[in-house]
């Protein structure tokens, strides 16, 4: 579907209602064994440590305290699913962030088994929302997962986080060279989004890519 499709009012509004019901914990998976079945169409969070995954989980659901934030980078340690609509039309996936510095080295490489693995091989999973701070733009350890996402051809959106924190001039650069590299990139879809789960900005059209990912 083109991008204009999928930011149309209908489908803005359509998306709304949906993440206006009810969306629910289902289950937190340490590891790839403790994965729920894999019976609903997925969309993941991923992005470095602290980038704002879990505020923009929030955000998008319109619930705070659903998932887990904290100012503390390392916050989210497993996958954690949560189920939307009643009965379940699709789940959202809270990943533990990558590059963070300060983490012992084992769980780093934990982490990182655990969200590679997941990402490609994951039969379920329609999308990665790949969350990059506005404030930095993309980085090495972001390319690094986009590599991966490219070369396992799993697509994603580009989605730039915390865009309350910088100046509409910034921003507008950021989204430049966002948009520029992803057009690079095979598995990106053209629209970067920027988001500011303070603010509200991008939610809706967030809430729109996402059902356009999981209606097929
Ligand atoms: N100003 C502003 N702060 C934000 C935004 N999104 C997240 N934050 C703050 O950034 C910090 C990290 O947010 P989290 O949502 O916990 O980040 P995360 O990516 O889930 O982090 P990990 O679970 O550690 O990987 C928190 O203090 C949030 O309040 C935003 O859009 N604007
Ligand atoms: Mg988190």
């Amino acid at each position: 579907m083109s991008e204009d499709t999928i930011f149309a009012p209908e489908r803005i509004e359509a998306a709304r209602k949906i993440f206006a019901g009810p969306v629910t914990f289902l289950k937190s998976a340490p590891a790839l064994k403790f994965l729920p079945d894999a019976d609903v169409p997925e969309v993941a969070f991923a992005g470095r440590s602290n980038v704002g995954k879990s505020s923009l989980l929030n955000a998008l659901t319109n619930r705070n305290g659903l998932a887990r934030t904290s100012n503390t980078p390392g916050r989210t340690q497993e996958l954690n699913f949560f189920d939307v609509g009643e009965p379940v039309g699709f789940r959202l996936v809270d990943m533990p962030g990558y590059g963070f510095a300060k983490a012992p080295k084992d769980m780093v490489k934990q982490w990182r088994f655990l969200v590679n693995d997941f990402l490609r091989g994951r039969q379920a999973l329609k999308r990665g929302l790949v969350l990059i701070d506005a404030r930095h733009g993309i980085k090495d350890v972001d390319r690094e997962i986009l590599d991966m996402l490219d070369k396992a051809a799993v697509g994603y959106h580009l989605v730039l986080t915390k865009a309350d924190k910088v100046k509409a001039t910034e921003l507008a650069d950021v989204i430049g060279r966002t948009t520029e590299e992803g057009r690079k990139r095979p598995a990106a879809h053209p629209e970067i989004l920027a988001t500011s789960s303070e603010g509200g900005m991008g939610i809706a059209e967030l809430r729109a890519a996402v059902l356009d990912a999981v209606v097929a």
